[in-house]
């Protein structure tokens, strides 16, 4: 039984139409309740054009699109009242639907129901999201091969081969008496997951490198004051955001923006120059721009290359540890360069050699936009405990250890594979492993 949720699916704001989305078992009975003609459930998906009414009084104009379950997104009956975009309208029009029986949708709730419907597996519905949220093309287009289900292609052969693994497994410690199944022996055991593990690592680093065109990177621009940190940002954005004086200790707050470095999207931060300071708002800006090292997936430490000092070596120490980058600006003021060393000048928007930096760092040069990938963190995080699962699986192997113990490791990789797509919670583990052999034949 799933209640009728309505929503607003177009932005809240005046345009010249709106789309307004419904679904769930009762959805045209609601409906009907406050349109101008009937909508049955008989029919096929469908397009109706009519007035949306309170009782008697006509509120607007509009067409409908009717889906009839299972023929919909969400598999249930839906329907989308394309409406005038005028707020005062969108207003009523959901309140009258609500007044008739439907409730407000939760967020992502239209998704969630193609998921529970089947519509969709997981790796899908967390792409509509990176889809409508991307902010680089590139994003989109590993978000859309989600969508369309290349993604989950990939990862399902993996799944099939574990469960093959477990099944010989489990079917030798129950069956021992059969003797046409094959024997589940050490030799057999190492050598299939030494065959699965690579696969699993190929996923878990095309992962990695889709997660930043999805998510994005946030780097923090740190240094002490005076060394062109915000003339950085500045020539990183392409404008003229954060003021740029020779006073040092000019950047107090945070500066922020973003940019688009080969598809991944930066989120750079401009922070205070960290050093001593008798200024107590100097001295906030210096305990933020701490902060930010802390928090940032990337840093750039950026020296005066004609300038360097004591303070410059503590901020090496302060950033050690973290995944930084160590870049030597004013190039334009030096006459040598210390081999190994990338040098930029912000003033003279020479700032090549730190995006070719950037990119190598995050592992980016050659990722390849024609392959699917997984992009989320949660996806992600299943698979390093995939993974784990399967190097101990292994290492019990080798240990000539019980082969229950092995079975439980592999189990609890395939579980971990299985919550990738979303079937874990819907799949009877026993069921799906029995099915592949037909004992006692
Ligand atoms: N010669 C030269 N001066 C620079 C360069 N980058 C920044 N500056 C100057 O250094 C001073 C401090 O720059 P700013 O960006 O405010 O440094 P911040 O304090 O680190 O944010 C300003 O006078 C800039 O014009 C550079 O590449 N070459
Ligand atoms: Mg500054």
């Amino acid at each position: 039984m799933f209640e009728t949720i309505v929503a607003l699916a177009t932005a809240p704001i005046k345009s010249s139409l709106a789309i307004i989305r419904l679904s769930g078992d009762d959805c045209f009975e609601i409906v009907s309740k406050c349109f101008s003609k009937e909508i049955k459930a008989d029919k096929k998906n469908d397009i109706l054009v009519g007035y949306i009414k309170d009782e008697n009084k006509v509120i607007d104009q509009v067409v409908m699109n009717i889906y009839v379950a299972p023929n919909s997104f969400t598999g249930e009956n839906s329907v989308e009242i394309m409406c005038h975009g005028s707020l005062i309208i969108i207003k009523d029009i959901i309140t009258i639907l609500i007044k008739n029986g439907a409730r407000e949708a939760k967020r992502g709730e239209f998704t969630e129901r193609a998921f529970l419907n089947r519509k969709i597996d997981l790796i899908q519905a967390e792409s509509i999201n990176d889809m409508i949220n991307a902010s680089t093309k590139e994003g989109k287009d590993l978000a859309i091969m989600s969508l369309t289900g290349r993604t989950s292609k990939e990862i399902k052969p993996i799944i099939e081969k574990v469960a093959d693994l477990l099944s010989l497994i489990e079917v030798n410690i129950d069956y021992p008496e059969y003797e046409d199944i094959e024997v589940a022996n050490k030799e057999r055991i190492v050598n299939d997951i030494n065959e699965f593990l690579p696969k699993i690592d190929d996923l878990l680093e095309s992962a990695n490198k889709g997660h930043l065109f999805v998510e994005g990177v946030n780097v923090a621009i740190v240094g002490k004051p005076n060394v062109g940190k915000s003339s950085l940002l500045n020539a990183l954005i392409n404008e003229n955001k954060a003021i740029v004086t020779n006073i040092p200790g000019t950047t107090r707050d945070i500066v922020e923006g973003n940019l688009s470095l080969n598809g991944v999207p930066l989120h750079l931060i401009d922070t205070a120059g960290i050093r001593e300071s008798k200024d107590i708002i100097e001295n906030i800006g210096v305990t933020k721009s701490k902060e930010e090292i802390d928090k940032a997936d990337l840093i750039i430490l950026v020296l005066d290359a004609s300038n360097i000092t004591n303070e410059d070596k503590e901020l090496i120490e302060l950033t050690k540890g973290k995944k930084v980058i160590t870049v030597y600006n004013k190039l334009d003021k030096v006459k040598e360069k210390e081999k190994g060393n990338i040098y930029i000048s912000a003033l003279e928007n020479n700032i090549e050699p730190l995006k070719n930096a950037i990119l190598e760092k995050l592992g980016i040069t050659n990722f390849d936009f024609n392959k699917p990938a997984l992009t989320s963190s949660r996806e992600i995080g299943l698979l390093e405990k995939a993974k784990k699962d399967l190097m101990d699986a292994l290492d019990l192997a080798n240990n000539d250890m019980n082969i229950d113990l092995i079975a439980s490791s592999l189990m609890s990789s395939f579980k971990n594979l299985k919550t990738i797509t979303g079937e874990e919670s819907t799949i009877d583990i026993s069921k799906e492993i029995f099915s592949r052999f037909c004992v006692g034949k």
